[in-house]
């Protein structure tokens, strides 16, 4: 990067610091669309995050997320708690569409400078959709928000690794839809960490919160055993019932050693993440304009070399530089955490 670009950063990060919603935005829109400056400024932001508790809301569409998104903002701002919302939906090509719908369902808070609501969708995630969402969850850790709530739609594979960015996930399930359980596949259970029934005024939603108990009778491997909650979130019943447990898992989270582990963890895959992707990088920039790569290709279509021993070549070379540059790393103990 340029100094001058440089300097822009120092007085973006400036008025981001000072609270500006407007500079907030813009930081978003820089990691959303992958703008080269928005290393810099993770790097910068990093040290002020770590604030924020970030709450998951998944579940099938329209199972009243939204909705119960708008509603327990409602409820955390009583309790004076800032709020950041993202609703994330990795089917629609179209961030603007959603962004109108969610503003609608959610009229209640949007008037409230305390909530930052922000939509998301395929377009402009370039590095991947769970890779832009832990990003701009720190952007929002970083500018103060105290609840991060993460909307995301169905239970597939990229919203599992969405989802995996909050400590704590609410799996919201309704009555109705054919199979009691449709929604709770195996391995899906799994990321459950409060179960919600919404549309407690539809028939069935009894029995479904029986089902689903059962269930986790069943198969769950947790040490705290999910609860179950029966809401109805257009009329915000349950929600206040629901907050509460939001919170209290928080405090049990902090209690927790298996946290520290899934920190450890998070930070690691998070890490390896961030490594294959600068890798691959570095590797695209550099043996494009390496002369010797050339060479060598020419040398592998005459047949006087062959790919694998080339790309082994190089492998070693880094092989070695990460064996002498890693060998020190032993497991870490989670009590050493603060
Ligand atoms: N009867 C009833 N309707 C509800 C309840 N909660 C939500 N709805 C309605 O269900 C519809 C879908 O609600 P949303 O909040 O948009 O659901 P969603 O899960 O966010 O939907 P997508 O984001 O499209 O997946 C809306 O028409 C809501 O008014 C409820 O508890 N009872
Ligand atoms: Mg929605």
């Amino acid at each position: 990067l340029k100094a001058e670009n440089l300097e822009n950063i120092a007085d973006l990060l400036t008025s981001f610091y000072s609270g500006s919603v407007k500079t907030l935005a813009k930081i978003i829109t820089f990691v959303e669309n992958e703008r080269p400056e928005r290393t810099e400024i993770l790097q910068q932001l990093y040290r002020r995050t770590g604030h924020a508790y970030v709450v998951g809301i998944t579940g099938p569409p329209g199972s009243g997320k939204s909705t119960l998104t708008g509603k327990i903002t409602l409820e955390l701002r009583k309790r004076n708690l800032s709020v950041g919302i993202l609703a994330v939906d990795p089917s629609s090509p179209f961030s603007g569409g959603s962004l109108m719908g969610d503003r609608l369902r959610m009229k209640e808070i949007s008037w409230d400078e305390e909530v930052f609501v922000r939509s998301m969708a395929t377009r402009g995630a370039l590095g991947g959709l769970a890779r832009t969402t832990a990003d701009i969850v720190k952007v929002l850790d970083a500018f103060g928000k105290d609840i991060i709530l993460i909307e995301t739609v169905g239970v597939g594979q990229v919203e599992v690794d969405i989802i995996k960015t909050a400590d704590c996930t609410l799996l919201v399930c309704v009555p109705g839809l054919g199979d009691h359980i449709q929604a709770l596949k195996a391995g899906i259970m799994e990321i459950g960490d409060i179960f919600v029934v919404n549309k407690g005024d539809h028939e069935g939603a009894d029995h479904l919160c029986s089902d689903i108990s059962m269930m986790l009778d069943m198969s769950s491997s947790k040490d705290i055993r999910p609860p179950i909650l029966k809401t109805i979130a257009t009329l915000g019943e349950g929600v206040p019932e629901l907050t509460e447990e939001i919170l209290a898992y928080r405090q049990l989270l902090q209690k927790d050693i298996e946290t520290s582990l899934r920190r450890i963890n998070k930070a690691k895959e998070e890490i390896i993440d961030l490594l294959i992707r600068e890798i691959s990088t570095v590797v695209q920039q550099k043996i494009f304009f390496d002369s010797s790569f050339e060479e060598s290709i020419i040398q592998i279509i005459a047949r006087e070399k062959d790919p694998y021993s080339y790309v082994k070549l190089i492998t070693e070379s880094f092989e070695k530089y990460c064996q002498d540059k890693f060998s020190s790393i032993s497991n870490i103990n989670p009590t050493n955490l603060k």
